[in-house]
Formats: C-alpha cells, sequence, structure tokens
C-alpha cells in the first residue's frame, strides 16, 4: 500500500484570511465530537471579513433601494421588523475554506424574504442582478433570479439574538446554495442593475460561487496522537448547501483510501444547513503514522476524489484528510 502524496495547504488564500489552527497531539483524548452540536453557538461561529467589523446604529441605519426600479425606497429598521418574519437553518461556508479549516459554520436565523421587498419596489425588465453595497466598503450583487428565491432572506437574528455585529447586525444576506462573499453583511444599499463586478470577483475569484460538495474532519485534529486498542470516534461535517441533491452519505478511510466505511450520519435538518457524521473506528494496537480521509457522496450521485485541491479560485472540492498518529496505550 503506497502513501498517498497530498498537497498540504498551510496557509489559505484572499477570500479567506484566517489561518487554521493547529491543536497539538495529546495522547489518550476522550473520543470527542467535533462539531458537537448541529447549531454553533454565536461565539464559535467563524467570522470573516475584508477589513473590521462595523459597528451600525439600529436607531440611524439606513437602507436605500436604488437602481433599475420603478420606486426609489429609503426603509428603517422598523420596516425590516413589521414584515412577515422567516425562520431558517443555514450553514455558511467560505469560498476560500480549503476544506479542513474552521470556516464553516451552522445557525438558526430569523429575518424577511428579500422579494419581499423587491416586489415593492418593482424592479424594470432591464434590471438582471441585485447588488448589495455594505458599510465596510464590501459589494457583491447575485443574479435578480436568485434574489427572487423564496428561499433568500435578509437576516436580523440569529440563534435567538438580535445580528451579532461581527455577522453583520443589522441586516446581512442569506443567499442559499452559495460561499460567503454572496452573504454580504452591514448592508446599507440595494441596487438593482444590468451587471456589476464584485469586490472578489475583481480579485479573480468566481463570480457564481455555488458551494461545492464537502465534508470536514473534526476530530482527530491534525497531527492528534490515538491511542492504539481503543474505539476513536472519527467525526465532522458535510455540506453541499443542496446544490448536488444534499449529503446521501459519508465515508471514512484509515487505509489510504484502499476501502471505505460508512459514518453515520447523527444530526441533520435541511439541506442548508450541514449534516453532522461519526464513526467508531476500533484503532489497531501498533505503533503507526495514520491518514484518515473522510468524503462526502451527494444524493445526485456526486462523490468527491481526492483531486481538486486549490480553493482558488471557486471553492475547493476534493475529500479532507488527516495526518495522525497511533500509539501505544
Ligand atoms: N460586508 C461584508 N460582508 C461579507 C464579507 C465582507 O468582507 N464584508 N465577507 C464575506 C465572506 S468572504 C464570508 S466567508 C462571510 C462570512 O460571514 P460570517 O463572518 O458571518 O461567518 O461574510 C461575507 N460577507
Ligand atoms: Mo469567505
Amino acid at each position: 500500500m503506497k502513501r498517498r502524496t497530498f498537497i498540504k495547504l498551510s496557509a489559505i488564500s484572499a477570500a479567506g484570511m484566517v489561518l487554521p489552527v493547529q491543536l497539538q497531539g495529546h495522547a489518550a483524548v476522550k473520543p470527542l465530537l467535533k462539531p458537537k452540536t448541529l447549531i454553533t453557538p454565536n461565539a464559535d461561529f467563524y467570522i470573516l471579513q475584508i477589513g473590521n467589523p462595523v459597528a451600525l446604529d439600529a436607531k440611524t441605519w439606513r437602507m436605500g433601494i436604488t437602481g433599475l426600479i420603478e420606486k426609489q425606497m429609503t426603509l428603517q429598521f422598523a420596516d425590516i421588523t413589521a414584515m412577515e418574519a422567516v425562520k431558517a437553518m443555514r450553514t455558511l461556508k467560505c469560498i476560500g475554506d480549503p476544506i479542513g479549516t474552521e470556516q464553516m459554520s451552522n445557525a438558526n436565523w430569523k429575518g424577511v424574504r428579500l422579494r419581499d421587498l423587491l416586489e415593492k419596489v418593482e424592479p424594470k425588465p432591464e434590471a438582471k442582478v441585485v447588488v448589495f453595497r455594505c458599510a465596510d466598503g464590501y459589494h457583491t450583487a447575485i443574479p435578480l433570479e436568485d434574489a427572487m428565491r423564496e428561499e433568500t432572506l435578509l437576516a436580523y437574528e440569529m440563534n435567538g439574538v438580535p445580528l451579532p455585529t461581527e455577522h453583520g447586525f443589522p441586516i446581512r444576506l442569506l443567499n442559499p446554495g452559495h460561499y460567503g462573499t454572496k452573504n454580504p453583511k452591514w448592508i446599507v444599499n440595494i441596487q438593482l442593475a444590468a451587471a456589476h463586478e464584485s469586490y472578489w470577483e475583481k480579485r479573480g475569484w468566481d463570480p457564481i460561487a455555488n458551494v461545492k460538495l464537502a465534508t470536514m474532519i473534526g476530530t482527530p485534529n491534525d497531527g492528534e496522537e490515538i491511542t492504539g486498542g481503543k474505539v476513536y470516534t472519527v467525526s465532522g461535517a458535510a455540506f453541499d448547501a443542496g446544490n448536488h441533491g444534499g449529503i446521501k452519505k459519508v465515508e471514512v478511510s484509515v487505509d489510504y483510501g484502499q476501502t471505505w466505511e460508512e459514518a453515520k450520519i447523527w444530526a441533520q435538518d435541511t439541506p442548508l444547513a450541514w449534516v453532522l457524521w461519526k464513526w467508531d473506528w476500533h484503532v489497531p494496537e501498533e505503533e503507526d503514522p495514520v491518514e484518515i480521509y473522510a468524503r462526502a457522496t451527494a444524493n445526485s450521485g456526486l462523490i468527491q476524489d481526492e483531486i481538486g485541491i486549490e480553493a482558488d479560485p471557486v471553492g475547493a472540492t476534493p475529500y479532507h484528510m488527516i495526518d495522525a498518529r497511533i500509539v501505544e496505550p
């Protein structure tokens, strides 16, 4: 059996500017599940943006809706909260996340349907995209068609509390099926336009930004020491944002991809949120380095493979791999 050579990403590129946290290996760890709850607590939810979070005041915040529409409009926060509210569970994932990092989290959100607002302003036939301008200078556009989807939301609550400043208070977009780049925070203007080149597209990233089928291994950590002769629970999350019909199964390999064992999906909700999986591994007794792989299969039949390590520019597709070590009890 040949040890696979694999390009390891140590740092991630532009749209994800955070380095993965390398946790130290330690002997005789209790088998944990990571992530350990379907919902990520707000304090643990990943945070990513081009600069510093912007603290906006709901009392003075105004959001214009402008451009190719019949009725220009300026909204206050109370106008948004007075609209019919919807609740939804959604996972966010960064396009620059080379699978094994922390840049994927899941929350329960509350907000309004973007289309309820757009219907009020009456887009003109020439309007093809909806441009979001944000208080930090970020801007991004989505096709009008996507904006009119029932699941496309402007969120103002996250896990039962007002949207935290870091996550876009007072209003952010939740754009189903799309990477974080298409989920702008601190929105101050919505413009209907014929075309728009967004912040990250100018820097070479995918203008479409559909989430790719992805699996991450939460336990073990890279470099962890696993006690031989015992049961260790390999665990993690898988997500396709509904783009391939949702997650069908997750498999784990501890023999360099020769054989795969089906993991148990132990927590799931909508295809627009991740599933959590675990697999109890009866760890051999001998001391040995080990590579652990996990891959997902979507309901469409799509299976992740080892090719495609580059996240840049469209998001990473390969399965996740962890280097660990079996040690004597
Ligand atoms: N205003 C604004 N919104 C933004 C960004 C930004 O830089 N500015 N970054 C995007 C990116 S790249 C990601 S991955 C998500 C992260 O959302 P979170 O910080 O709530 O997890 O925010 C998106 N929305
Ligand atoms: Mo991102």
